[in-house]
């Protein structure tokens, strides 16, 4: 009877986690510790080479070219909600691609990263995304401007340091796709799995007794 209670606790628990076990979000509304860059008086800083910015806090940075910070409004562009910030993959004078990276430490399992897109309003603006170096998915038109769309990729690690990347492609400089409201959680499926598991688990435990 005591292992049918902890058996029980454990299934509440792992019911209860999903929708607070958040591992990773930004908005983008802030960010600590930009390096190089124009910072502009609305706080937006043009060609920034990375900053930190989330919870917890991870280090976005271009590993080749640079990138935008942008404040809502900064330049006519608009983010999510109108407010807030977003960046601008293209960044500042500089040639395409860029490439922008953060890495977060995860535990073994799998996951679900989303991420907000969108074209901006000086041209097509198209972006490879990349996970640990290999494309997973690849934007190549975002065919309307001013229309965000979310994108949800799932993935699983053993566990370490994984490498989220966004490459921009095709491109004239200072054009690139805007990114906005990113996330990583736990995946679904994998608490669907372990509930099955668990509940197959008390199946067994029950037909024992019952013999
Ligand atoms: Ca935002």
């Amino acid at each position: 009877m005591r292992k049918l209670v902890v058996l029980s606790t454990f299934v509440l628990g792992a019911v209860a986690t999903p929708a607070f076990a958040v591992v990773y979000s930004t908005d983008f509304s802030s960010i600590a510790s930009p390096s190089s860059g124009a910072l502009q008086g609305d706080g937006s800083i043009w060609g920034v080479g990375s900053f930190s910015t989330g919870t917890p806090a991870a280090t976005w940075s271009a590993s080749a070219g640079n990138f935008d910070y942008l404040k809502n409004g900064n330049s006519g562009y608009t983010c999510v909600g109108l407010s807030g910030g977003c960046i601008e993959l293209g960044g500042s004078l500089t040639s395409p691609p860029s490439k922008v990276d953060f890495a977060l430490t995860l535990a073994p399992g799998s996951y679900a990263i989303s991420f907000d897109y969108n074209r901006q309003q000086f041209g097509p603006s198209g972006f490879d995304f990349q996970i640990n170096g290999f494309m997973v998915e690849s934007f190549p038109v975002i065919p309307a401007n001013n229309t965000w769309a979310t994108h949800t990729e799932a993935f699983s690690t053993g566990g370490g340091v994984v490498i989220f990347s966004f490459v921009t492609t095709g491109l004239a400089p200072n054009v690139g796709a805007l990114i906005d409201n990113v996330s990583v959680v736990p995946e679904p499926g994998q608490w669907a799995l372990l509930l099955a598991g668990l509940a197959a688990v008390g199946t067994v435990a029950r037909r024992r007794r019952s013999i």
